[in-house]
């Protein structure tokens, strides 16, 4: 008989018996990123394509009674959509092969309401192949939103049957198309044709996804693999935890005080890995819109949002919606080369290149790691990582450069995490400092850059 560890200390009467040290090594070990989450986390960008008959009805969310024959992309040149994604940095895309309004991107045997009742390909195209095709070409990871609210399908509020109808979508896109990495899971659940609101079973639905793509993350406000951060302005979290408390968001689509904190901030003691992924569109919409035009984020508020997304242990998701003919618009491929350059020259040179990081924990929830320069160096850009394979460590720390002899202090924070990124006014300095203060684990060393 073997009995296990809690056990064992509730019989020695825990604390008062067993020393702090003891303790520690006998705690339940926090949780750790699988190697699909250390993947996903370390491509950084992702490109959403919000695309599909509201691209030619010009609205956001349709009502799922658009006549198919509106879809027509004259130009369409999924390639271009893919090469400007590597080319600006991204590592992955993420297609709408469904989005509210029920429109399939694909054949599927499900509906008529998808490409193959189209004059596109004159009903023969099947965006969804494109799309993955396009991914294979440029190296990218592939990425599926299928919405799980459909304003189309007649089945839809009638649970039980459009639960199967959902399932075979699923299972058409998951096995027909080789290797999908992410699959997105939208909370948004109006009701169905019938008024009925769907009741979903989302156990059974990720247990398919398991299934069929064992090596897919799944992404919903809930996980199981990557949970949303919580809003759609790029924005996570100053205090980001990959760890959550499964119980606080236990489904997809909920709202709350607490439930929207979680999602932003993680929790500290939380059980699972389930770190956040920052949605944010680069024009007001999700969907294309002409009169959007003039509203493009510039290149400065790309940069901006790498550094309220991925600076703050979170991963972008950029949406760039394709215009009716099929391609991305000129201005959002400006935008996007734009951030790629500027991010290439912010990080190009490593000021604390070749210098050792010393490195000393001076208790089991504190530490101190420092780089001293060669010669004082101007530095705007702090750039900090924890080695997250070994889970997600520093909850506090205290940064100090050396300037002309004296230790100033330049910031301070709370979780590290995959990266954290942290700008100020340029300094001359000649060493840097950054004090763990606190740490939901014994902190490990960390990884220190400077630009
Ligand atoms: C939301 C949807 O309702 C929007 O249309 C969009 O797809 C966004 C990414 O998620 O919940």
């Amino acid at each position: 008989m073997s009995i296990d560890r809690r056990t064992f200390l509730a019989t020695l009467g825990a604390a008062t018996v067993v020393g702090p040290h003891l303790m520690e090594a006998m705690a339940p070990r926090r949780a750790r990123p699988s190697a699909q989450q250390l993947l996903w986390q370390r491509d950084e960008r992702a490109l959403f394509l919000h695309f599909g008959i509201n691209t030619f009805t010009d609205r956001e969310w349709g009502d799922g009674r658009e006549d198919p024959a509106r879809f027509d992309p004259t130009g369409l040149d999924v390639r271009q959509w893919a090469r400007v994604a590597r080319e600006a940095g991204f590592k992955a895309m993420i297609l709408t092969a469904k989005h509210h309004d029920g429109f399939c991107l694909w054949p599927t045997c499900t509906t008529k309401h998808s490409v193959a009742s189209s004059p596109w390909r004159d009903g023969k195209g099947d965006l969804v192949r494109e799309f993955v095709e396009a991914c294979r070409a440029e190296d990218l990871r592939v990425g599926l939103y299928c919405s799980p609210w459909d304003r189309n399908h007649p089945s839809y509020g009638d649970s039980p049957r459009y639960r199967d109808v959902y399932a075979v979508q699923l299972t058409e896109l998951l096995t027909d198309y080789g290797e999908i990495h992410e699959v997105w899971f939208d909370g948004a659940n109006g009701e169905g044709p019938n008024g009925k609101r769907q009741e979903y079973d989302w156990p059974t639905t990720w247990k398919l996804v398991r299934k069929l793509q064992p090596k897919a993350v799944i992404f919903s406000d809930a996980g199981p693999d990557v949970r949303w951060i919580g809003n759609e302005r790029g924005v996570a979290g100053e205090t980001n935890w990959s760890t959550v408390d499964p119980t606080i968001v236990p489904v997809p689509g909920m709202t709350g005080d607490e439930v929207m904190r979680s999602l932003t901030e993680g929790d500290r003691g939380g059980s699972v890995w389930r770190p956040g992924e920052t949605d944010v569109s680069i024009r007001p919409g999700w969907f294309y819109h002409a009169k959007e035009d003039a509203r493009v984020r510039t290149t400065e508020d790309l940069v901006d949002l790498y550094f309220t997304s991925v600076g703050r242990n979170s991963k972008l998701l950029l949406n760039v919606p394709p215009t009716p003919a099929g391609v991305l618009h000129p201005r959002d491929v400006e935008s996007l080369r734009g951030m790629r350059a500027k991010l290439e020259a912010l990080f190009a040179i490593d000021l604390a290149a070749g210098r050792r990081v010393q490195w000393r924990r001076t208790s089991a929830r504190s530490g101190v790691a420092s780089v001293q320069l060669a010669a004082p160096v101007t530095v705007a850009v702090l750039d900090l990582r924890e080695r997250i394979a070994d889970g997600q460590r520093v909850a506090g720390y205290t940064v100090e450069g050396r300037v002309e002899g004296a230790w100033r202090e330049l910031s301070h924070g709370s979780t590290i995490g995959y990266r954290r990124l942290t700008r100020w006014d340029p300094v001359t300095l000649d060493a840097i400092r950054v004090t763990v203060t606190d740490a939901a684990e014994p902190p490990l060393p960390l990884e220190i850059r400077l630009s």
